[in-house]
């Protein structure tokens, strides 16, 4: 995939870290249908259950999702360190969450609700200084006979439905998402499973063409993306051409789901936020609001506690850059990611009273643990020329709880052996 390297995504770069909301009317039933659990993903109820489309549909007269507070959502999203906010506009069962003249499946004119989330959301992402972009299923729509997914209600499937269905559907909502609701940082499209390459490079010029400024994610479709999509909860093994963006769910289903219990704990969060920084990839982490607009209390614990540790090691995440050398140390301690003239360590686990780093070039001048200014650690570092071999060991604070950042300040530009070392051969 040829990403875009440009100014216009520095931001996403700069970011590192965001948070992905998915709310729909899928939501009310927190994956359970007539009684029937929804394997895995609660979103895909419709899908699993084979809902017909005027069934579906019933439940948007029971969505009233009173309690919903967009200050509140922004102002988490911000306490949590995310710079970002992305929402489902319209998900694989093709309910708008925003005004749309396109379509009358909308929360405004289809629900007792009648607010517009977007606007509102917009509004208090702009108050507090996140970006907002907007989730946008342009592929799979169960509720439109030339959308794919949903062959229960609609078996014939052709080309020219898929088409026309792009014109009267996607396009004009896009078009209402791009000039309703001010500046849109991005379109997460998703799953292009029928979309042709022609298509996909159209829609992302649609987008351009209304704001230039918007980026378009890789699951456009056919490599057109501006930026690259790991798969969901995907750890790449080596740094990324960038910018790309990881997601990731606190528990199993992105869709509020209350059975599912497997949530992730704060710190497995942190560590995939840092072996994803990295990797020089973004971190996007999905909470499901419940049908009545909260966040579930699971999810607001681990954004606080993700939100106490930003605070004190947000250096090591905003704005930096991968790890500088391929060896992998995350059975060792964790992971590594760079600045101009510093290397952070993120220690999520350490055996005994110190870590080694091989293949830094660098003299270190200074290293410190973040949040501790003052503390200087000791070092010591190894160099076999013959070889291009280098070590660095640090000496661990036996007072530091995991997980912690080290900053390893350097004599100059970052620079390592592009090659990965197995310590035991030394
Ligand atoms: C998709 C959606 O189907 C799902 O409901 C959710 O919105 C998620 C963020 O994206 O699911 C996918 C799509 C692609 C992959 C995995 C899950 N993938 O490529 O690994």
């Amino acid at each position: 995939m040829n990403v875009r390297q440009d100014h216009l995504t520095d931001w996403l770069t700069q970011a590192r870290f965001g948070m992905f909301v998915h709310w729909g009317l899928y939501s009310l039933t927190g994956g359970t249908w007539k009684g029937a659990d929804t394997p895995w993903v609660a979103e895909w109820v419709m899908r699993k259950h084979k809902v017909p489309v005027r069934e579906y549909e019933a439940l948007a007269g029971r969505f009233n999702p009173v309690k919903f507070d967009a200050r509140k959502w922004a102002e988490a999203a911000v306490d949590a360190g995310m710079k970002y906010l992305v929402v489902t506009s319209k998900h694989h069962d093709g309910f708008a969450l925003f005004h749309s003249r396109a379509s009358g499946f909308n929360i405004v004119d289809a629900t007792p609700f009648k607010r517009d989330p977007l606007a509102e959301l917009a509004e208090a992402c702009r108050d507090v200084g996140l970006k907002l972009g907007f989730y946008y299923s342009q592929d799979q729509d169960w509720h439109e006979p030339g959308g794919s997914g949903n062959n229960w209600d609609f078996p014939e499937k052709t080309p020219e439905a898929f088409a026309a269905y792009l014109e009267s559907k996607v396009k004009p909502q896009l078009r209402e998402l791009l000039t309703n609701y001010g500046d849109v940082a991005l379109i997460w499209f998703d799953t292009p499973y029928t979309i042709k390459p022609e298509q996909s490079q159209e829609l992302k010029a649609f987008v351009h063409s209304l704001q230039p400024r918007c980026l378009v994610s890789g699951r456009v479709g056919n490599g057109a993306g501006d930026y690259g999509s790991l798969g969901d909860n995907q750890l790449p093994d080596y740094p990324l051409e960038g910018p790309w963006e990881g997601l990731g769910t606190m528990n199993e289903s992105w869709g509020y789901k209350p059975s599912d219990t497997h949530y992730r704990s704060a710190d497995e969060l942190l560590n995939t936020l840092c072996g994803l920084v990295s990797k020089n990839a973004n971190y996007l982490l999905n909470v499901g609001p419940t049908g009545e607009g909260n966040f579930p209390p699971e999810a607001v614990s681990r954004l606080r506690r993700i939100g106490r540790w930003m605070r004190v090691n947000g250096e090591a995440i905003y704005g930096a850059g991968p790890t500088p050398t391929p060896t992998c140390f995350r059975p060792l301690w964790g992971f590594t990611t760079t600045k101009k003239e510093a290397v952070y360590l993120s220690v999520f686990k350490t055996f005994g009273d110190k870590l080694e780093l091989y293949g830094l070039r660098n003299a270190v001048r200074r290293a410190t643990v973040l949040g501790h200014d003052g503390l200087e650690l000791s070092v010591r570092q190894e160099h076999r020329p013959e070889m291009d071999y280098h070590k660095l060991v640090v000496c661990l604070p036996p007072w530091a709880r995991t997980p912690y950042v080290i900053k390893l300040e350097t004599d100059g530009p970052v620079s390592a052996n592009a090659k990965s070392y197995a310590s035991a051969d030394f």
